[in-house]
């Protein structure tokens, strides 16, 4: 057995059964050892950054590590981006680098490069497999760390003679170490404020913002007058018919200020005490109160559901039904609006829908509109790093292996930095429908230059303007095997979203807003 082959075998038998790959010549062993291995389902994704965003999606939805297959330095730098935002996101992902021969390394070729350096700037975990018997029992390590809550980021080189020589062994799946236990002093810290002051804030992240918390976080509301907020750099919300209905602490610093500054205390279930995404001048950088008092319940490593539960058992409260957001909206039609794009998802999206938004400055508004909406999952940007949504999307309905409708709310910029995605969702067939929101602009940055105090003349709004010329995202859609329709109001947005959901294929709406 050669070294690729030990992999092969080792990552199936550590549960790592999708290999998201973008290849070249030097992981041609691992490749060909997955032509006679059976059981590993293989994902072409046409440039790295769409395969690592593939693995990030997969991850969420599946609730277990793929691997990604990356050729050399160079490969591992397209896919950073996306890499940076699953490690953000807390995503479990096993990358797998091939990388120039060992004996080959000092001759300098030209793909030769910092392999092990660019990764170590994204990963919790790196390793070399020098020799092919280390091949198996690295693999099985880097699968045990990309487990280890809530999700790590394991990247294995691989150089091209240690997959090629014999001399591979199968190492079993290793234990994946538990969540440190709940503080219990924390608990009881936090029991004590719920308990003693008014204008306290719990802010969820993590398994605390999934469904199974929702009732728990609900009867600690009820039972303390306690205020509940989800974390806005928590990258998965459960939402829609009978989940809390709760907004994100928002992006904009003066409204996240604003929005803030009542509470005196803020509980944090897993997260971190809400900051601006940049320093503006003359702004703070912290967006609570400065006096507030700020309670650690846990850390993002705990099991942050086990840690509110054991919140509730110290404060004797019992989970309480969430209370009913009303009524499933009708479709609103009529001109677009952020509003109305939430409602008209909301009314259409069927059940158990994942919702992948990558709506930048036009998604502010969105949660309110789709809080009645039937139960579905929402994954959002993990670390601001751009052109995560379509592959996240892919990736998301290749973790639901097919069974759940993926509605991508993608802002055309973004989209622009990894659209090869649509080709995979067309080749694999894949439930996806996108709704491209197309204002032809980087629009959030118009805002943000005036944020930072400086004025865009005619050379800056260049730069943040797609027009001339426009974007056809219908031909470009096309052009990759994607049906599409374009809409410029509600009304055919409706049509053509009933149109994409009657199919299993993907499908590409391009709202113009
Ligand atoms: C990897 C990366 N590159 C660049 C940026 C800076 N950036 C933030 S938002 C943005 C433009 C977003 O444009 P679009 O997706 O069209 O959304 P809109 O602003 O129009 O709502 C850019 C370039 C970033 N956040 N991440
Ligand atoms: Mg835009």
């Amino acid at each position: 057995m050669n070294g690729a082959e030990s992999l092969v075998h080792t990552l199936l038998k550590s549960g790592v059964d999708t290999c998201f790959a973008n290849p070249g010549t030097s992981e041609m062993h691992f490749v060909a050892a997955l032509d006679r291995i059976p059981g590993m389902n293989c994902v072409l994704g046409l440039q790295e950054n769409v395969v690592t965003g593939m693995a990030d999606g997969y991850y969420r939805i599946a609730g277990k590590p793929a691997c990604t297959l990356l050729h050399c330095g160079p490969g591992l730098a397209n896919g950073l981006g996306n890499i940076h935002n699953a490690r953000r996101a807390g995503v479990g992902m096993v990358n797998i680098v091939g990388d120039q021969a060992t004996y080959h390394r000092p001759y300098d070729a030209p793909l030769t490069a910092d392999t092990e350096g660019l990764a170590k700037t994204m990963s919790h975990w790196v390793r070399t497999s020098m020799t092919p018997d280390a091949v198996g029992r690295d693999a099985a390590e880097a699968v045990q760390q990309a487990r280890i809550l809530p999700g790590q980021i394991a990247t294995l080189i691989l150089p091209s003679d240690s997959s090629w020589d014999d001399g591979g062994e199968v190492q079993g799946a290793l234990p994946v170490p538990a969540p440190p236990p709940v503080d219990q002093s924390a608990v009881k810290d936090a029991a004590t404020a719920l308990r003693q002051r008014d204008d306290v804030l719990i802010l969820l992240y993590g398994k605390a913002a999934l469904a199974p918390a929702h009732e728990t976080a609900q009867g600690i509301a009820d039972a303390t007058g306690a205020s509940l907020m989800i974390d806005f750099t928590n990258s998965h919300v459960a939402r829609g018919q009978g989940r809390l209905s709760i907004e994100r602490t928002p992006y904009p610093m003066d409204t996240a200020i604003e929005k803030l500054a009542r509470f005196k205390t803020i509980i944090l279930v897993g997260g971190k005490a809400p900051v601006g995404f940049f320093g503006y001048p003359g702004m703070p950088s912290i967006q609570h109160d400065p006096d507030a008092d700020i309670l650690r319940l846990c850390s993002r490593a705990h099991d942050t559901e086990a840690a509110l539960r054991a919140l509730a058992e110290e404060l004797g409260v019992t989970p309480t039904a969430v209370p009913s957001p009303g009524p499933q909206p009708e479709a609103p039609g009529g001109p677009n609006s952020p509003g109305g794009l939430a409602q008209t998802v909301a009314a259409l999206m069927p059940e158990n829908s994942i919702i992948v938004d990558e709506s930048i400055s036009y998604g502010r508004g969105l949660y309110p509109g789709s809080f009645a909406a039937p139960p579905h999952d929402w994954l959002h940007l993990g670390g601001g790093a751009i052109g995560d949504g379509l592959p996240m999307a892919t990736g998301a309905a290749i973790g639901a292996e097919g069974q759940r409708r993926v509605i991508g709310l993608q802002e055309d910029g973004s989209a622009m930095y990894s659209l090869q995605a649509l080709w995979t969702q067309a080749r694999m067939q894949l439930p996806c429908t996108t709704i491209i929101l197309s204002n032809r602009k980087y629009n959030i940055l118009i805002g943000e230059y005036h944020n930072v105090g400086a004025s865009p003349g005619p050379t800056a709004m260049e730069m943040l303007d797609l027009g001339n010329p426009n974007l056809s995202w219908v031909q470009l859609a096309n052009g990759m095997g994607v049906e599409g329709g374009v809409a410029e109001n509600l009304d055919q947005l409706a049509d053509l979203m009933r149109a994409s959901l009657s199919k299993n294929g993907p499908f590409l709406i391009e709202l113009l807003i």
